[in-house]
Formats: structure tokens, C-alpha cells, sequence
């Protein structure tokens, strides 16, 4: 195992997932952790910084989060956004069951095409404050991270800031511990 110190990891994570899922959102929850109701659409892409703390690994980990718009316009700026990249969130909404088909038909393959190394995602399901209106069972997300062989599965709310630092430290923490073994 080597003795990794602090600030030698600097980590670029894509979030995927389609318009509206909530992927700026998680990503201002967790570098600001607050939560807006009135973000624009993003333009082309977001890049936001933040230091974790990996308590489990004794180290830290500088995230450079990669924001990017899911319109189609921007389809060919996508080979710049995955260079380099170390892993992924691969975001649907548990309310919008299309979001979540477009995990495996458009995300993934996406991510596929353009990151050939290891293969390091987390599948998470947001929005989970809205319980009365979800359309995915939290088994299909589930069983869907095991067919794709995500690191981890993992429900959110940006809204109410539940699970949303795990989600990030998950990602960050099976990243560090892979790229050690
Ligand atoms: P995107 O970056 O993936 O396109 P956004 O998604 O972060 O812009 O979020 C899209 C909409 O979903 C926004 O609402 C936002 O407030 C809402 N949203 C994001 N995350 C959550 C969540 O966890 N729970 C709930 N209830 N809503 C969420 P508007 O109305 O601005 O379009
Ligand atoms: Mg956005």
C-alpha cells in the first residue's frame, strides 16, 4: 500500500446524465453546499474545484468536477470534457424513468466511447425527496449499477443535501483505492 500524502490526488470527474436530472445542482451542493431553485442552463461546461477529506484512506483528494450541459449542440466538445478524466457520476432522476433509460443508451456508451482506461462510475439516482412522484424503483437502480458494474449505487437529493457529499466521497475514495491496489 503506498503512503499516499495529503493533496497528491487531483481527481477529474465528468457528471453525466440528461438536461434537468440535477447534475449542476448536486455539484453546487456539494462544493457550496447550497441549493438554488433558479439555476440557468448550463453553457457548455462547468468546471468546479473542491478539496476532500478521505478519512478512510488517511489522504485527500482535490475534485475537479466537470459540469457538463446535455444538450446535443455540444455533443462535439465531449472528447475535450472525458480527456483525462478519472471517473464519472452518471446522474438520472428518480422521477423521469427516460433519464434513467438513458443511463446505459446514451451515458454510458458516451462515456465508453471517449474514456478507453479503467472504467470508474457511480450510478446515482436523484431527486429521492420526491418519493410521491418517483418513477424508478430504488431495486432497478440498484440492479442496473451491478449490470454496468458501477463502483456504487446511491440516491440523492441536492434539494434537502442528503447523500450528496457521500456520493462524491464514494466516487473520489473507490478511485484512490483501485489506483493504489
Ligand atoms: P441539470 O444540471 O442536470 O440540467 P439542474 O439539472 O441542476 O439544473 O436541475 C434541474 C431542475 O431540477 C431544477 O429545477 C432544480 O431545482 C431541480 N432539482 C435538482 N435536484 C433536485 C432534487 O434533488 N430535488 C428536487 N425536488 N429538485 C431538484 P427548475 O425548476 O429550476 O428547473
Ligand atoms: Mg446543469
Amino acid at each position: 500500500m503506498s503512503s499516499k500524502k495529503s493533496g497528491d490526488w487531483v481527481l477529474k470527474i465528468a457528471i453525466l446524465g440528461d438536461a434537468g436530472v440535477g447534475k449542476t445542482s448536486l455539484v453546487n451542493q456539494f462544493v457550496d453546499n447550497s441549493f438554488k431553485e433558479d439555476y440557468k442552463a448550463t453553457i457548455g461546461a462547468n468546471i468546479l474545484k473542491k478539496d476532500v477529506k478521505l478519512p478512510q484512506l488517511n489522504s485527500t483528494a482535490k475534485m475537479v468536477l466537470w459540469d457538463i450541459a446535455g444538450q446535443t449542440q455540444y455533443e462535439k466538445a465531449r472528447s475535450a470534457y472525458y480527456e483525462g478524466c478519472s471517473g464519472a457520476l452518471l446522474v438520472y432522476d428518480i422521477t423521469r424513468y427516460s433519464s434513467f433509460d438513458n443511463i446505459s443508451a446514451r451515458w454510458l456508451s458516451d462515456y465508453r466511447k471517449h474514456v478507453k482506461k479503467e472504467q470508474l462510475y457511480i450510478l446515482v439516482g436523484n431527486k429521492n425527496d420526491l418519493e410521491h412522484q418517483r418513477g424508478v424503483n430504488n431495486e432497478d437502480g440498484a440492479s442496473l449499477a451491478e449490470k454496468i458494474e458501477a463502483l456504487e449505487f446511491i440516491e440523492t437529493s441536492a434539494k434537502d443535501n442528503i447523500n450528496v457529499n457521500e456520493a462524491f466521497t464514494k466516487l473520489a475514495e473507490a478511485i484512490i483505492k483501485l489506483k493504489t491496489s
